[in-house]
């Protein structure tokens, strides 16, 4: 027989449609071509290569499932998936900006945004014109955004906000952000511009994660925006948390992708490398350890697929989205650590991927709820309780 993908064992991609396969390759050619050859410089120099931001657009991957008619792409979810899982092939940065600027800004603008809103910002937010950032974490604790003190007022026809932010991706590079506060009729949704006066964005530094990534604390000093600000279909809690369905269901698909490169690179490593007299790779000790990569970037596959149709076909439940994103962030950690320890000393430097990528799962371990969160979740689903 031939030998399988050793990347693919399941033969995964025989399950997409001619579509989502043509999505998976230019994504693909793009990481390879633009992300690869920079994207450990940016790291070691922690910054974000906004340079790319024109070709993500062009190549359709801001808003990819929003429709046409608003400038996104129309793509289903399962595309959107592959989109994540090629871009953070490259690295968790550039997911993270398609993650917020489609799922967290993009997409609450299309579900609960009016008609004017939506055709103010989705076409130009498509073609990476105007880039978002969505508030909601803030420093007290990001767990339990029910307990947020960012808080809007009614003042007239305006709306004036005060409160902090924080870890907020994409801050100082957004022209405008999605904030989320506490107002007199529950929690609501603004689109703030970032130069309304009393709006600062400062950005953090000294991360060891997520360094080609702009993180920032976002500060809301007397922020006064029109009435027509307001994200006028929803209320509550359920606004935010249905934004961070759709993006936690993307960061299922984008570990696969680090956990791939992980993979990819220790077996070129090992089959090269000759200790006691034979490849690193003859060793039992080793291919047990590039096996059990193997078996958990399989399941981490058909997890995701399988998330995605039923995503496409309207069924997806928030529990399913939590038991994936703990289950593939977990998978791609040790995958990478594993893989670090596998390339010994060289395994320590940026030349090579496992470090960066082992690094930047730490950030994708704790946002979009931490792993313990999505436990809880689950948990709860089983036995009915609520134990946060
Ligand atoms: P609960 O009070 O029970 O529910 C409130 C309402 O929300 C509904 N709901 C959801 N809707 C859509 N999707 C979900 N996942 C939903 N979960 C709940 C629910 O039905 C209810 O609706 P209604 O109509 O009855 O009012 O809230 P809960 O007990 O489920 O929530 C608790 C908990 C801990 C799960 C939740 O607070 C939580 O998920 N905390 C973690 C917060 C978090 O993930 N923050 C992420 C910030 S953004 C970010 O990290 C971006 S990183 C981006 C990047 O760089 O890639
Ligand atoms: P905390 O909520 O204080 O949690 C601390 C620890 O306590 C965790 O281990 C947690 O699992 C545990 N814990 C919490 N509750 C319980 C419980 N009931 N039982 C047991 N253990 C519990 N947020 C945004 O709004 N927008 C963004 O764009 C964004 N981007 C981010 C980018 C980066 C690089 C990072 C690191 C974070 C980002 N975040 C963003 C914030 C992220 O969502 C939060 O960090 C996350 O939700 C956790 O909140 P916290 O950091 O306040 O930790």
């Amino acid at each position: 027989a031939a030998r399988l993908n050793p990347l693919d064992l399941y033969d995964v991609r025989s399950l997409l449609s001619d579509e989502e396969r043509m999505v998976q390759d230019s994504v693909a050619r793009f990481t390879d071509e633009k992300v690869l050859p920079i994207i450990g410089d940016c790291f070691d120099q922690g910054r974000f290569p906004h340079e790319l931001i024109p070709e993500i657009a062009g190549l359709g991957l801001l808003g990819a499932t929003i429709p046409e008619a608003y400038g996104g792409a129309g793509m289903n979810g399962v595309c959107y998936g592959l989109i994540c899982q090629e871009l953070e092939r490259g690295d968790s940065g550039l997911r993270s900006f398609a993650s917020v600027q489609s799922s967290l800004c993009m997409y609450p603008i299309f579900a609960y945004g009016s008609e004017e809103q939506k055709q103010r910002y989705l076409p130009k937010m498509a073609a990476g014109e105007i880039i978002g950032c969505f508030g909601l974490t803030e420093p007290h604790g990001g767990s339990d955004p029910a307990n947020m003190k960012t808080v809007a007022k009614k003042d007239g026809d305006d709306w004036v906000l005060n409160g902090a932010k924080m870890w907020i991706t994409n801050g100082n590079l957004a022209h405008i952000a999605i904030v989320w506060a506490q107002t007199d009729d529950g929690i609501r949704g603004f689109i703030v511009p970032t130069d309304t006066k009393g709006f600062t964005a400062q950005e953090v530094h000294k991360k060891m994660s997520l360094r080609a990534s702009v993180t920032s604390a976002l500060f809301l000093d007397d922020v006064r925006v029109p009435g027509d600000a307001l994200l006028p279909s929803v209320k509550g809690l359920k606004g935010p948390l249905g934004c961070l369905t759709q993006a936690r269901y993307g960061i299922t698909w984008g570990p696969i992708g680090a956990a791939q490169a992980c993979l990819k690179e220790a077996l070129d490593y090992t089959a090269e490398r000759m200790l006691f007299g034979r490849s690193l790779s003859a060793n039992q000790a080793i291919q047990l350890k590039l096996a059990d990569m193997a078996r958990r970037i399989t399941a981490a596959q058909l997890i995701s697929l399988q998330l995605g149709r039923l995503k496409d076909a309207g069924a997806l439940q928030p529990t399913q989205v939590s038991l994936a994103k703990w289950n593939n962030v977990r998978m791609a950690i040790d995958i990478a650590r594993e893989c670090r320890d596998v390339l010994g000393g060289a395994g320590i430097t940026t030349e090579h991927a496992a470090i960066r990528h082992a690094l930047n799962l730490e950030s994708v371990i704790t946002y979009e709820g931490t792993e313990t969160v999505h436990q809880l979740v689950v948990g709860r689903e089983l036995t009915g309780i609520n134990a946060f």
